[in-house]
């Protein structure tokens, strides 16, 4: 089984790539921001807290997102493997996974981290802002604070899977496709 963690920073392509990887390996995909953003558009009690945040640009708290995810892979027992894109966002969500899998059976294979400049982010998210209409996109304060809360509470979780020896990154800019054929490459060495 293949199961793999896409991070990066806000904007880093972890969805793009994600669809990629999933049509080459046939995986399933597991996106905490895809999963809020059906919350909100159902316009549910989870939805409506989670949208306090999220525009604002924190992160939602770890016992509204471990718990989603808890229901997700339950649901999703056989499945070929997993893409988790933009979970774990905490060391806490890291463990948590950690343990749920551990339940399971099914072990992270490794992590893929997207490496790309703070105004090519920037960039990428005001015109997705544009684009997509998504509220957290539109306002260049609340994507500079998406950025200073990934470097405080999810950039540690690099030591935390390095010390697993499950850390790999690569370069992610350029086009789609040739970052998508640098994350294969590097699966394939795993
Ligand atoms: P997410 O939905 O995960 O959004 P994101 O970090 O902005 O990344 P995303 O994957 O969507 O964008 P991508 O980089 O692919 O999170 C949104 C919010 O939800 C968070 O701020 C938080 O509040 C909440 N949340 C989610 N998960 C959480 C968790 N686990 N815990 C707590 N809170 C959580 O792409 C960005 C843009 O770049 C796209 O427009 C794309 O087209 C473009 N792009 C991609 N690759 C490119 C390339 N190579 N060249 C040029 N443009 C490119």
């Amino acid at each position: 089984m293949l199961n793999l963690i896409l991070f990066g920073p806000p904007g880093a392509g972890k969805g793009t790539q994600a669809d990629f990887l999933i049509e080459k390996f046939k995986l399933n995909h597991i996106s905490t921001g895809n999963l809020l953003r059906r919350q909100i558009a159902s316009e549910t009690e989870l939805g409506l807290e989670a949208k306090s945040y999220m525009d604002k640009g924190f992160l939602v708290p770890d016992s509204i997102v471990i718990g989603m995810i808890r229901t997700k892979l339950l649901k999703n027992k056989e499945a070929n493997g997993y893409i988790f894109d933009g979970f774990p966002r905490t060391v806490a969500q890291a463990k948590a996974l950690d343990e749920l899998l551990d339940s399971l059976g099914i072990p992270i294979t490794g992590m893929l981290c997207l490496i790309v400049e703070k105004k090519e982010l920037i960039d990428r998210l005001l015109y997705r802002g544009i684009t997509s209409g998504r509220p957290d996109d539109q306002d260049v304060s609340v994507i500079e604070n998406r950025i200073k809360v990934y470097q405080e509470k999810t950039e540690p979780l690099r030591d935390y899977y390095m010390a697993q020896n499950k850390y790999h990154c690569v370069e992610g800019t350029g086009s789609v496709e040739d970052i998508a054929q640098r994350l294969i490459e590097t699966i394939s060495t795993i």
